[in-house]
């Protein structure tokens, strides 16, 4: 299987969708709909759709069920990178490869773009679209597991406790906190809403739980490995940010060779979960060697 091929089909099927779904620019408030898909379409790497799609392709399902809830989760995370790059969170002028949307249409509207693409992001949960596609007791489990995922015991709780931790020492427990809320938790949600879209049963999905949760820690400490060896110009951002601002990030606490072992236990972790499945895992398993070698 080759993985670039893979990630190309699956992203510009998003892409498309994306695009369709979204409010057109010359829809009032035009300003509002233009920040919103000045910042969605703006690229990024499309893994939490490219990954839902993957677990539903892993749990026996056709990915094109789950492309609208894909769609979905790529909302709410642009809707996180535009909140956290605001002054009064990171403060980054670059995301992307562009410049961030607070810098091109102002603090307020960038506010307003991300607050709406929360909201449009469960328009679109709950649209008879996404209802035509799904079966309604699926389709209210994934919900309510993106809601979760989303709010104070995930995401946003995350970026609370590592706001908090901005330049004070903290330990391991709450670095993997953070780390595992933050990020892991719309990954996590992303692989648990395409296993239940794909039909995967009780075991099949605890599988798909253990990948998930191995696979967005691994993420994220990719992440903080990155803005200390990346290259700005291919992450399309600043990097050497995490150690300016007094980041919690695993090379500040553990060195950067512990935190390099750590993203490979993890992946390792991530493909032991995978051993019971079908050959339909193949994608999920090369995401996950990915995740950890990607250089962008
Ligand atoms: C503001 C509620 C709120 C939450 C912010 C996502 C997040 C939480 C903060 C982003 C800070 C950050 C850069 C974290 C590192 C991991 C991460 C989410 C990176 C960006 O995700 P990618 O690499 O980005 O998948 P693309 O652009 O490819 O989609």
């Amino acid at each position: 299987m080759d993985l670039k091929a893979f990630l190309k089909e699956k992203g510009e099927c998003i892409n498309q969708a994306l695009d369709r779904f979204l409010p057109a620019e010359d829809i009032i408030p035009h300003n509002l709909h233009q920040a919103m898909r000045y910042s969605v379409m703006a690229g990024g790497k499309r893994l939490r759709p490219v990954l839902m799609m993957a677990a539903c392709e892993a749990a026996g399902g056709e990915a094109e069920r789950v492309v609208p809830v894909a769609c979905a989760m790529e909302m709410i995370h642009t809707y996180s990178l535009i909140h956290d790059d605001l002054p009064a969170m990171d403060d980054d002028d670059f995301r992307r490869g562009r410049p961030t949307c607070h810098k091109v249409f102002g603090e307020a509207m960038a506010v307003l773009a991300g607050d709406a693409l929360l909201t449009e992001a469960f328009v679109l949960l709950s649209s008879p679209e996404t209802a035509r596609r799904l079966p309604h007791g699926t389709l209210r489990r994934i919900i309510h597991i993106i809601a979760r995922k989303a709010g104070s015991f995930g995401m946003v709780g995350g970026q609370a406790v590592d706001i908090e931790a901005e330049g004070k020492a903290i330990d391991s427990p709450t670095l993997d906190y953070i780390h595992t809320h933050k990020t892991g938790a719309l990954i996590l949600a992303s692989v648990q809403a395409g296993a239940l879209a794909g039909g995967a049963d009780e075991a099949v999905f605890a599988h798909l739980t253990r990948y998930g949760e191995a696979a967005g820690l691994a993420f994220q400490i990719a992440d903080d490995i990155l803005d200390v060896v990346g290259d700005e110009k291919l992450l399309g951002k600043k990097v050497g940010v995490d150690e300016a601002r007094g980041k919690a990030t695993y090379p500040a606490l553990f060195g950067l060779m512990e935190a390099k072992r750590r993203a490979v236990e993890l992946r390792d972790l991530a493909l032991a979960a995978l051993e019971p499945l079908p050959a339909a895992a193949e994608p999920l398993r090369q995401i996950a060697c990915y995740i950890v070698d990607r250089t962008t």
